[in-house]
């Protein structure tokens, strides 16, 4: 038996721990984590032990398959066939509607794999279409543009030199192992104070001060901690006169939301705001960690994580070691091929599409059911979907379902027959991670550490599957533009993602280990202007102001909300939140892998004893949730450390969807984000 250990990395989510890949006779026996990976350090969650599992399911699809619609049957294809197909169909479309009615739309996998990013988004702008869709549009990018309008860059936490950090709506242990690790070793050192802000009583909860706010709530807390660091001078008088403007318009801004006032609001004793603001402002350097969509997905998202900024800049904790601090970007090569034409909703949501002339790659993705089921703002015909299942992912799910069922063309690139693969009329099998060399980096989203890595192929491709990359410049060839597509292997597709330089052969050389593409950037305000406007910190926003926005947030109700639709809540008298993390599983996928569903066999609403109590909801018991959209069944867990009145269900299970309930109404009016976590429901036993 010939055995041996390659090294690489785990893509199943966006934190991509280094691994060391076992091998029997060429096939994947075990995988361990990595300890000599600068960032992982040899972390490893149940999911990177379970990929031998993963890969050799035998839900893989291995073999491209064409729907017979009129008998809903699949049968199997050759690539020829399957790809001449697509070819055929997406010729059609365009000579009948113009480029624009087929999206591309990459799902979270997606963003996070530079290689099925860049041959997406290549595809899209080599057919002529501006509609390549994201996953961006419901995670992260508001969080992005939230930081860079204030601060002209993206700062990221980095929580390592933190004397205190603030988890706020995040909570590590389901969705970011190694950073609770980080946090447990410097509570055990004594050297951190650690605030909790969370409807849950999660596991480092414990250990904290934790603030169990009402959930949508969040900006009424931060700017009830701004008032307080401003009215008892703990701000850092010097940095905010040097490096920010704006701050005599905060001061008068904030004087209307006391901590009495947020109290009634968040559910939050005011003497607590008090101490988490005075603890927040004292103990520096400090770093707010935000949830990594938490604060975003909700009707005041965008405001809310400019509100974080601005903690940060008053405090004086940006650009110092522990605080937030910006990493230069990795030299990638540009592939994209830029279309003339603005995306869906780019008009309608400048500031998301177009802050200060630099452009997005995607369109606003939650238009889509729209623009298919009622043409509007123009007919949407055809998608290929790449490593994403929106119709179990995305809100509103009835819709994108109807949407994705109604369009006259459909491909799935995928491992898996996911619930949108089911819809479609052809479905191409990608090969996983595993399965292809490639690159990896996560831009300094763990530790804000600009790490990179030349991954190493691990296996062979399974059954018939190809990587995304080929299946991409296969089907381009055929559409008459392959001169744009010219690889032909791995690593002429990574020699080709990065750009060259010092840095490209630094990268070779350190394989199969990654290597630093830079130094986190410190004093940066000091030493040059800052990308604003201004040149400076703007805790005021002219740029947002002169958009129809407000300059420096205000507080707003969620959407739905006991406050905002007191009719609405007499009918629906709880709150849902919803895709709270688990390490079984990443968003929609690996239901099906049986070492990881005997760990979490199935999905369960969270309720307090005492709300299921008044609703006469037994603990196990099965329910139906239902909200003002929609209703789902799902079984009841009894939980001391939830709040009264909250309901808190996983996403990603296609059988109780939770996105059933989550409707498109209240978007956030600068970015389009919908609320996930701050829906009315109630729960009827069953
Ligand atoms: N294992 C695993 N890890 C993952 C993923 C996965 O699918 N599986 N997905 C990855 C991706 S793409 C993302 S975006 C991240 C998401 O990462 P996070 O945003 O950190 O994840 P959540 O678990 O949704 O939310 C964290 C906490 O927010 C709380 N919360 C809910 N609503 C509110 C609110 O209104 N206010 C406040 N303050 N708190 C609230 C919840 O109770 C929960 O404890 O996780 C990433 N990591
Ligand atoms: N209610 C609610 N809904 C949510 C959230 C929530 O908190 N609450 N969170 C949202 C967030 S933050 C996110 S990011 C989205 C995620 O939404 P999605 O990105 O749509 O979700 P995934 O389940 O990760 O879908 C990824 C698909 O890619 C496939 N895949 C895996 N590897 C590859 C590959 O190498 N190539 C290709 N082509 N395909 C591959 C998988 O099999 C799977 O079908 O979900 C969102 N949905
Ligand atoms: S956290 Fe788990 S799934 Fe994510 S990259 Fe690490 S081992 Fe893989
Ligand atoms: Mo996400």
């Amino acid at each position: 038996m010939s055995t041996q250990t390659v090294i690489s990395d785990c893509m199943l989510c966006v934190w991509d721990c280094g691994i060391k890949a076992h091998l029997e006779n060429g096939r994947l026996v075990k995988v361990e984590g990595l300890p000599e990976h600068p960032i992982s350090q040899g972390y490893i969650c149940p999911r990177g032990r379970a990929l031998p599992e993963y890969v050799y399911s035998p839900n893989r699809l291995t073999t491209p398959m064409i729907r017979d619609k009129n008998k809903n049957r699949w049968q199997k294809a050759s690539w020829d066939e399957a790809l001449d197909y697509c070819a055929e169909k997406l010729t059609r479309i365009r000579e009948e509607y113009g480029a624009r009615a087929l999206s591309v739309f990459c799902g979270s996998v997606g963003v996070e794999n530079i290689e099925v990013a860049t041959f997406a988004r290549r595809f899209a702008g080599a057919f002529g279409t501006p509609n390549l869709l994201s996953v961006e549009n419901i995670c992260y990018r508001t969080r992005i543009l939230g930081r860079q309008i204030t601060f002209g860059r993206y700062p990221l936490d980095d929580p390592q030199d933190s004397r205190c950090i603030i988890l706020w709506g995040h909570n590590p242990d389901g969705a970011k192992g190694m950073l609770g690790d980080l946090i447990r070793k410097k509570l055990i050192a004594g050297e951190l104070e650690l605030i909790v802000i969370d409807p849950k009583r999660t596991p480092l909860a414990e250990d904290a001060y934790h603030l169990p706010i009402r959930p949508g709530t969040d900006a009424a807390l931060g700017l009830a901690m701004l008032n307080v660091i401003i009215n008892e001078d703990l701000y850092d008088r010097e940095y905010i006169e040097q490096y920010t403007i704006g701050f005599d318009e905060l001061v008068e801004h904030v004087q209307k939301y006391t901590p009495g006032w947020a109290e009634n609001v968040t559910g939050i004793p005011e003497a607590d705001i008090r101490a988490v603001a005075r603890t927040f402002a004292r103990f520096k350097p400090a770093c707010i960690i935000q949830g990594v969509n938490t604060l975003d997905q909700h009707r005041n998202g965008f405001q809310n994580s400019r509100l974080l900024s601005i903690l940060q800049a008053v405090t004086g904790n940006v650009y110092n070691p522990g605080g937030w601090v910006t990493i230069p970007r990795i030299p990638l090569a540009n592939l994209g091929i830029n279309v003339d034409e603005a995306p869906l909703g780019a008009g309608d949501y400048p500031i998301f599409s177009n802050l200060w002339g630099r452009k997005a790659a995607f369109g606003i993705a939650t238009m889509f059911p729209k623009a298919v089921l009622e043409g509007e703002p123009y007919p949407m015909r055809a998608s290929i979907v790449t490593a994403a299942n929106p119709v179990v992912s995305f809100p509103a799910a009835g819709l994108f379902k109807d949407a994705f069922a109604g369009l006259d063309f459909l491909a799935v690139i995928d491992p898996f027959l996911s619930e949108t693969a089911e819809l479609a009329d052809v479905v191409l099998p990608a090969s996983t991670f595993l399965e292809k060399g490639g690159l990896a980096y996560v831009y300094g989203v763990v530790f804000g550490e600009p790490y990179a890595m030349l991954r190493e192929k691990v296996i062979e491709p399974v059954g018939d599957s190809w990587p995304d990359w080929k299946i991409w410049c296969e089907l381009a060839k055929r559409m008459g533009y392959g001169e744009q597509f010219p690889w032909q292997t791995d690593e002429e597709v990574n020699d080709a993602l990065v750009a060259p330089g010092e840095f490209k052969d630094r990268l070779k050389a350190a394989a199969p280990m990654g290597a630093y593409y830079g130094e986190k950037e410190y004093d940066v305000q000091k030493k040059k202007k800052l990308n604003t406007p201004s040149g400076k910190i703007e805790l005021y926003s002219q740029t947002l102001k002169d958009h129809g926005f407000d300059p420096i947030p205000e507080y707003m109700e969620p959407y739905q909300s006991p406050v905002n639709t007191p009719e609405l809540f007499k009918q629906y008298p709880l709150i849902l939140i919803s895709g709270a993390r688990c390490q079984e599983y990443t968003h929609t996928q690996l239901r099906s892998i049986p070492v990881l569903r005997r760990q979490n066999i199935e999905p369960l609403a969270e309720m307090h004893p005492s709300t299921a109590e008044q609703n006469g909801v037994q603990d196990h018991a099965m329910v139906r949730v239902e909200s003002k959209s929609g209703s789902m069944k799902i079984r009841v867990k009894f939980s001391e450390n939830i709040l009264p009145g909250v309901v808190s269900v996983p996403h990603g299970w296609a059988q109780s969807n939770v996105n059933m309930l989550v409707d498109m109404e209240g978007l956030d009016p600068i970015t389009a984000y919908p609320d996930f976590k701050s829906v009315l429901c109630r729960v009827v036993p069953l």
